[in-house]
């Protein structure tokens, strides 16, 4: 029997590393979609990711006609600002992309928001330099507190639309906050006001021991 005999164990070995060593050869089974895949990671720890989207409040839905909606900007800030509807809408718009992570567990990946980016409204407002934190205030008597350099993140905005229709009222419309490095609680829903402020102030959850950051990569769920 010679090494090419299939039925010698060698020559079987011998023909599978020449087929590898080949494969080897022609880059067989490169993709190059290695740079597409990253981050390798998408779902943080804990989490498990589903399509459809719940709805998670305190019980109160508040109904705001958009001709009724009034956005303010208040605190240490150089310019307050006092938005109506067609005011905000007439602002420049942005769309992004973003995956919601909240603390109960669940992770829905690409939402896709349309609205006022944050940057917009911080060029508008000019924080003084003393504003360090910013309180969040919602219609339902909701609040929630962030960093004012992570509310500052390239992929915040105040969101009127949800995959290009206006968002419904029990995900927060006419207009919710998005924040989607920090858990979901931290995107106050019917947003109408942000209070630029220099100490931090714990916000509904925060005060009820939830975590202050809510990073979803360290698990800061609960303080
Ligand atoms: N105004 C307001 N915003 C809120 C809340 C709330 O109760 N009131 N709940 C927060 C929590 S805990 C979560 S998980 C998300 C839920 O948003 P959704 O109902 O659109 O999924 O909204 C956040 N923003
Ligand atoms: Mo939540």
């Amino acid at each position: 029997m010679t090494a090419d005999d299939p039925r010698s164990l060698d020559g079987y070995r011998e023909k599978l590393v020449r087929r590898k060593q080949e494969w080897a050869r022609e880059g067989r089974l490169l993709t190059e979609e290695a740079d597409a895949l990253w981050p390798r990671e998408r779902l943080p720890p804990g989490q498990r990711l589903i399509e459809k989207w719940p709805v998670l409040d305190l019980g109160v839905q508040p109904d705001i006609p958009r001709d009724k909606w009034i956005f303010t900007v208040d605190g240490l800030v150089e310019n307050p600002i006092c938005w109506k509807w067609d005011e905000f809408i007439s602002q420049p718009q942005v769309t992004l992309s973003s995956d919601i992570h909240c603390v109960t567990g669940w992770s829905r990946y690409d939402n896709v928001w349309t609205g006022v980016h944050i940057a917009h409204v911080l060029e508008t407002c000019a924080p003084e330099a003393g504003a360090r934190h910013c309180l969040m205030y919602s219609s339902d008597g909701y609040t929630t507190n962030i960093r004012i350099d992570r509310l500052a993140d390239e992929d915040v905005l105040l969101a009127h639309s949800w995959e290009g229709e206006y968002l419904a009222k029990e995900h927060g419309g006419p207009v919710r906050i998005v924040i989607p490095k920090w858990y979901f609680w931290k995107s106050a829903k019917w947003i109408r006001r942000l209070e630029f402020i220099c100490e931090d102030e714990k916000g509904f959850w925060e005060d009820r021991g939830y975590h202050n950051d809510g990073d979803p990569w360290r698990e800061e769920r609960y303080d």
